[in-house]
């Protein structure tokens, strides 16, 4: 009886050192063109196939929602500008997050609470941390202005949801 206790023991212990270990990614938020004033970490996990846990905490905006992508380049150089369009793949058009239509860099809104801080944590079921949809070596840009979900009659609305500006952003790294 012992026995079977102790085999079953090393068998478990077995089994969770062959799971594989999740796949994570990090981004450090920052704006350092500007005056560093926004600042963040943020984890990504895979969950499955089909699930990425994106959570972490942003400060330094006014209360409100922006945009919060992720974009083509993983490219700072000249700041958030180098880091190019949505991150888009599939060639679709720019939508929310729940839509099928939609770049799948398009994350929506984060919102910035009364103390200037963003508590994010949310699954997204588009972005990857392997394959066609990785988002690893690319990059997370936070707007000045809300995305409008490709909802808005601003021309740009389609290809940005009009956001504005970038305000921050940060390279996707593996973890
Ligand atoms: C981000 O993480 C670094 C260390 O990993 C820490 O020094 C820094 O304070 C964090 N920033 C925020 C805003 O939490
Ligand atoms: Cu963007
Ligand atoms: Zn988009």
């Amino acid at each position: 009886m012992k026995q079977i206790v102790y085999l079953s023991a090393i068998l478990a212990i077995a089994v969770a050192q062959n799971a594989p270990a999740p796949l994570q990614a990090r981004v450090r938020i920052s704006d350092p063109f500007n005056d560093n004033q926004i600042q963040g970490n943020l984890t990504f996990t895979q969950l499955d196939e089909h699930k990425v846990r994106v959570e972490g905490v942003i400060a330094g905006l006014p209360p409100g929602q922006y945009g919060f992508h992720v974009h083509q380049k993983g490219d700072i150089t000249g700041g958030c500008l180098s880091t190019g369009p949505h991150f888009n793949p599939e060639n679709k058009d720019h939508g929310h997050p729940n839509d099928e239509n939609r770049h799948v860099g398009d994350l929506g809104n984060i919102e910035f609470d009364e103390n200037s801080v963003s508590r994010i944590d949310f699954v997204d079921s588009m972005i990857s941390l392997y394959g066609p949809h990785c988002i690893l070596g690319r990059a997370v840009v936070l707007h000045e202005k809300q995305d409008d979900y490709g909802r808005g009659r601003h021309p740009d609305s389609r290809k940005t949801g009009n956001a504005g500006g970038r305000a921050a952003c940060g390279v996707i790294g593996i973890l």
